[in-house]
Order: C-alpha cells, then structure tokens, then sequence
C-alpha cells in the first residue's frame, strides 16, 4: 500500500478511498466444496480463539424451523493464511468452511466437467424459478440455462463464511471494549413456524444487534461510505432475505416531534451522556457513545413446499416453482449473521479511526483518544 493510500486521500467526490479499514471477500457455492473468506486489515498481534470462532458458526446453525441441512454440517473454520500459533500477523487472513453436503453434490456442483455418469443431487437444470429467491434474475442475468448457476451463490449458505469474518471483527472489538449481540425480536417463534410447516409455508421476523461500549466519533458525516448508519444499514440490507433495516426508533421517529425525537444531552463526572437513545446511539452518521442498536426484517423465505406459480425459463410454460429442501425459518441465524455483520463494519470503522498495524498501536490510539474525550461507556 503506497503512502497516499495509508493517510487516506480523497476522490473527487471528497470520498476518503484507499483508508486503512477491513476488507471482506468471499467466494463459494451453497452445495460446492466450501466456502471461502478472505479478510484484510485486521492488525498484527491479535489473539484469535478456534473455539469462539467456531462457537458462532454453531450458533447459527441452530435455531428452530432450520431445514435437515443443518444436521449434516458441522461447520469449522480452517485459517489457510494470515495466522499464526493463534495470533494474526498483520497479512490478509484466509478463512474456508467446507461444505459437508458436497459429497451428496460431488457429480452435480464439480467445479470441472465431472467424469463418469451422472449421480447425486444437482444433476437435473432447473428451469422452474423461485419467486423470491433469485433464480429468474440471475439466469437473465448471467445468460443461464439452469436456475442452479444462480441459487448456489445466492443461497444463505454464503452466511457461514461471514460468520467466521464477523468472529474476527469481534476479537478486534473485544481488544477496545466493544461487545456485539443479537436477539430475535419476533414474539411466539416456535407457534409460528409449527403453524407455517403445517401449513408448508415459510415466515420471516425482525432480529436487533446492540453494540456496547462504542465510543462516540466512529462514521463520518457527509457520504454513504463515511456514515455509520449509512455503512451499517448497507451491511445487514447485504444479507440475504433482508428486506428493511432500522437504526433507533427509526420508521417511528417519523411519526414523533423534534422535542419527543431526540435525546437530550447531559453531563457528570464520567463525561457526556443520554437518558434516551431514540436514536440508536448513531447522530449524523456518526456514533455518540450510547448503545448502537439496529435491526433487521426478514422476508419468509421463497423456497415454499406448497410452491407458487412460476414460468419455466426454458420453454415459458407455467408450472410450479421449484422445491427443494428448505428452511422455514431462520431468525435465530440472521440474529447471529447480522451481529457478525455489524461487528465487521464497526471494527472497519474502529479501524479507519484509531488505525495501527501492530494490535498494540490500534488499542494505544483508543487509550489516547479516550483521555481526550469526557465519555466513558456506560454497562
Ligand atoms: C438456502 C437453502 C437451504 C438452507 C441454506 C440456505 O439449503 P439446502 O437447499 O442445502 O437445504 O439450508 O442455508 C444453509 C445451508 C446454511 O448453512 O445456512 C437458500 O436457498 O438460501
């Protein structure tokens, strides 16, 4: 990285590009050998626990109303790169989970032309698209024949792997204070989705992620690449099956007056503090120190066992959407996907604002920081 790129230059649009933050990539099919992750920027010299890695990836493999599919995966995180003896070195961190149903899938999602005759799942095009998912998009799309092209990577499955990201943010997280949680919002779950089988339908729900311990000034005022509720927003609206994202009170503010809106400011000895927190600990774009708490809304999910209309893609003829083996629900996993996915934003933003390539520079900078400021996490 050259030196413009570290301090952070702007474009044309005064967008800070080439800043030290976190990057996430990834790459991986639903039913192929495994899922991949790729994650820059985390500093050298952090601690990374396999098991607490590994916890989250159990965690969001339960819940009630999963599909069977859960009971063949275990998932794992292998670190291929950027670790070592459990501490990071500063290099980019290679992150795989592999997928244990890709036995059942070995002649139909071979990344080469697979020998011999043809056996398993995923041997047949499916031409009968999901309203919903994104089958007929993907195909038009991409120019496929067998809606199978474009529901691997679309799947949920992906979720797996950003989960293991979001573990690695939270460690980062862990060194400066800063917890993450999650909890389905949604009352009478379990009724819910025994009714919804019963009736071979699907649900979806609302899931909040709280952030503790923030400090105020992460995010930046003006652009949606600066702005904390602007990035955050974006990260859960990335996860699949979401469909709306609230920071605070959000949609209900629109309904309140500024004087019943906005949380009045006071001060003691600890520094400045809020009784309310309409808004979500984040004020134009930028966190104020308060808990950060937003949330997500998930559509039903569009696999359906009692399918809806659909048009084949190949010959236009109508006939039922696909089914195939499904989720009804899967709440209890977005909770721990979108934790995973606002703690990647929230340490990228941590990142960018107290920076370091060694752990001990970036927790240094916070001390600092934290001398200058009068704000103090409240617990
Ligand atoms: C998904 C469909 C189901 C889910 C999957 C997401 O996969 P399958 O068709 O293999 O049963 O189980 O989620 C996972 C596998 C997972 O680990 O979360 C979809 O279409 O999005």
């Amino acid at each position: 990285m050259d030196g413009a790129a570290r301090s952070g230059r702007c474009d044309a649009r005064g967008t800070r590009v080439g800043a030290l933050t976190l990057t996430l990539t990834t790459a991986g099919e639903s039913h192929g050998p495994a899922l991949v992750a790729i994650v820059t920027g985390v500093p050298a010299g952090l601690v990374l626990e396999r098991d607490a890695i590994d916890a989250d990836l159990a965690r969001r493999q339960q819940g009630y109303g999963r599909s069977p599919r859960q009971r063949l995966e275990q998932d794992r995180a292998e670190v291929l790169g950027g670790l070592r003896h459990g501490r990071t070195l500063g290099t980019p961190l290679a992150l795989v989970v592999r997928n244990r149903d890709h036995e059942n899938w070995a002649w139909g999602m071979c990344p080469w032309p697979p020998e011999g005759e043809a056996s398993g799942k995923g041997t047949k095009p499916v031409t009968l698209p999901r309203p919903g998912h994104a089958d007929l998009a993907g195909t038009l799309k991409f120019g496929l024949a067998d809606t199978r092209d474009a529901l691997e990577r679309a799947s949920a499955r992906q979720t797996a792997v950003a989960v293991a990201a979001g573990a690695v943010a939270k460690a980062l997280l862990a060194a400066i204070d800063v917890t993450v949680e999650s909890r389905v919002l949604t009352d009478e779950l379990e009724r819910k989705i025994d009714e919804a089988r019963a009736e071979r339908d699907t649900v979806g729900g609302v899931v909040e992620v709280r952030v503790q311990g923030a400090p105020p000034g992460l995010g930046s005022y003006a652009t949606k690449e600066e702005r904390l509720d602007a990035r955050l927003a974006a990260a859960l609206m990335g996860i699949q099956a979401v469909k709306g994202v609230e920071i605070g009170a959000g949609f209900a503010l629109a309904q309140l007056r500024g004087s019943e809106a906005h949380d009045e400011i006071f001060r003691d000895e600890r520094g400045f503090y809020r009784e309310t927190n309409r808004a979500g600990g984040i004020e134009a774009g930028v966190s104020n120190g308060e808990p950060i708490l937003v949330r997500a809304a998930m559509k039903p999910l569009p696999t359906l066992m009692r399918p809806l209309q659909s048009a084949d893609i190949e010959t236009g003829q109508p006939g039922e959407a696909l089914v195939e083996r499904s989720d009804v629900a899967a709440l209890e996993a977005l909770a721990v996907v979108a934790e995973a996915a606002v703690a990647f934003e929230l340490a990228s933003a941590a990142r960018e604002k107290f920076g370091g390539d060694a752990l001990a520079d970036f927790v240094g900078a916070w001390r600092a920081y934290l001398e200058r400021i009068p704000w103090r996490p409240t617990r």
